[in-house]
């Protein structure tokens, strides 16, 4: 199912974004099976998605040019201990998050929060591209992922990322 790293033209390297940048949201929920979506009236979309140790997805996305593309940010939510995950994209990694202590006796899960990771920017080809996400780490409890949010330089609008 994986897209082949070598189609990709990959390139890293440190860019300065700047006109035409766009910010592309990928709402997590659309990415997962139902049995992870949770309903939460404080996410984008009003879902989110619940996830442990161990859990994993992928988001699959074309782009029509070259483009250059950072993970921004990720939303998410968390009530009680740290958690983990890393994103990858065409198997490089592209940023971590690192949660901490937030507990609200589970009215944490509805409290969500902007992380930027400090992750690369990378040169895509035109084509298939997958971001990966690999829950690494988590307590009991778990980790929700709301949004992940991409710059890239070029106005992108999410109905030409479909496949
Ligand atoms: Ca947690
Ligand atoms: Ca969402």
């Amino acid at each position: 199912m994986y897209v082949s790293v070598k189609c990709a033209l990959i390139l890293l390297h440190q860019l300065s974004f700047s006109y035409g940048d766009s910010l592309v949201s990928f709402e997590i929920e659309d990415y997962v099976g139902d049995r992870f979506v949770m309903k939460r009236d404080s996410a984008s979309g009003q879902k989110s998605a619940h996830f442990k140790e161990g859990d994993y997805f992928n988001i699959n996305f074309c782009l029509r040019n070259i483009t250059n593309v950072k993970l921004w940010s990720v939303v998410y939510s968390n009530d009680r201990s740290d958690d983990d995950v890393e994103f990858r994209l065409d198997g490089i990694m592209f940023g971590n998050l690192t949660t901490t202590y937030h507990s609200n006796y589970g009215h944490g899960w509805d409290e969500f929060m902007h992380y930027y990771p400090k992750g690369p920017s990378l040169t895509l080809s035109s084509g298939k591209h997958f971001i990966s996400v690999n829950v690494s780490h988590t307590d009991y409890y778990g980790i929700e992922l709301d949004q992940l949010n991409i710059l890239t330089d070029s106005n992108l609008m999410k109905n030409t990322l479909i496949c």
